[in-house]
């Protein structure tokens, strides 16, 4: 018999859930809650598991990816989990040599910098992931009522960690493909689109209820080369998964002025970081649109009383949205104390439950 871990009402599904009710800009009974990079950091449930497991074996694994997925579900009882991976396992699964080094993150062996590294990237197929599909169906058992986000990195997002190596301050060579050889920066984008539509739809036809696009880099770029060399790309992928009929979330860090481009990309909700309050990103992104966020991560290292202020401050511009999912403006931080994660959410369903 499923578990419902989150202790919620298993006459209903996923589908009825306060999370995707509110992605849908449906009235909901509290404002849904979850936390980017809520799975796998400083839980200490994660840690035991994860001893001696390297980062991408572990992604490989359907029971730990499992194990993993509802550990924050159980902890916390936010209202959405987030499937435990990286955006970089659909790059290692078409081929790509890289790997997750620990306190760095993905390094790629031979970064992609020519038009024959380019034509090597193919299109991914359900026999590439069997354990996303495995671990995915696995899940949805579990959960019960509560919802599955699936995810992907955004092409931009992707791009700069093969281009670059690994992670990048300034996008250098990221940036000298986008400005200098538009052809092959364009088929670049266009094969990471299609091998992330081909990602995200395994996730779907497993069960997800939601996916999230990570475009968490894109924050560099100014909005005319967004328009130009980057909206293309994603849009190609919230047009091809349109059809499965799952919120589409869109998320980047340091995009105030892309939030309106962002929607238009073809995002049920956009993601905005804490750098703009959500009364004022409800002015950038067109009407029709659920809004996503956006306590900074670092509040939760104040005192509680500063983090309660904050959070019914978000609550609080939250509602001049049609739809607002509370979360953070980027991931947990590491050392962040899971007490005081567990305490927020409780905050978020109280206050908001009052109305
Ligand atoms: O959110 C969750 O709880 C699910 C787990 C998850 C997600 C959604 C992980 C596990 N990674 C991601 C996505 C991801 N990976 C993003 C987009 C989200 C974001 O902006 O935070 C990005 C940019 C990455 C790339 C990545 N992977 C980094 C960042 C490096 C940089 O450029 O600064 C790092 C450190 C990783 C490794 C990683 N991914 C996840 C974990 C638990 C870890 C640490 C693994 C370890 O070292 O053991």
């Amino acid at each position: 018999m499923a578990v419902d871990v989150a202790g919620s009402n298993e006459a209903s599904g996923p589908e009825e859930s306060a999370f995707v009710r509110a992605c849908r800009r449906l009235p909901v009974p509290h404002t849904p809650v979850w936390y980017m990079r809520q799975a796998g950091r400083s839980l200490p449930e994660y840690l035991r598991v994860r001893e001696g497991v390297p980062m991408l074996e572990a992604c490989a694994r359907p029971d730990m990816i499992v194990e993993i997925t509802l550990q924050p579900v159980r902890r916390y009882g936010v209202d959405a989990a987030i499937f435990f991976s990286d955006i970089v396992v659909p790059l290692r699964a078409i081929g790509v040599d890289l790997d997750i080094k620990p306190g760095v993150g993905p390094v790629i062996a031979d970064p992609i910098r020519d038009k024959a590294a380019v034509e090597r990237l193919r299109r991914l197929t359900p026999d590439d992931v069997p354990f996303t599909t495995e671990a995915i169906q696995g899940l949805v058992g579990e959960l019960g009522s509560t919802p599955l986000i699936g995810f992907a990195g955004a092409p931009f997002t992707l791009a700069s960690y093969l281009i670059e190596g690994g992670p990048s301050k300034n996008h250098d060579h990221t940036k000298a493909m986008m400005y200098g050889e538009p052809e092959l920066w364009a088929e670049l984008m266009d094969r990471l689109a299609d091998m992330t539509i081909d990602y995200l739809k395994v996730q779907i036809e497993a069960g997800a209820s939601a996916i999230q696009l990570f475009d968490s880099w894109v924050g560099a770029v100014g909005p005319q080369d967004y328009r130009e060399s980057v909206l293309p790309h994603s849009r190609k992928i919230f047009d091809a998964i349109e059809s499965l009929g799952v919120p589409r979330i869109h998320f980047g860090v340091g995009t105030g002025e892309l939030l309106g481009l962002m929607g238009e990309a073809g995002a049920d909700v956009v993601g905005v970081d804490w750098r703009v309050p959500l009364d004022e990103a409800v002015h950038r992104v067109e009407p029709g649109k659920a809004l996503q966020g956006n306590l900074d991560p670092a509040i939760l290292f104040a005192p509680w009383e500063v983090v309660e202020q904050r959070a019914r401050d978000v609550l609080a511009r939250g509602r001049t949205a049609e739809g607002h999912i509370f979360n953070l403006g980027h991931g947990v931080l590491p050392s962040t104390d899971p007490d005081v994660l567990a305490r927020l959410t409780d905050l978020v369903h109280e206050v908001s439950a009052k109305g």
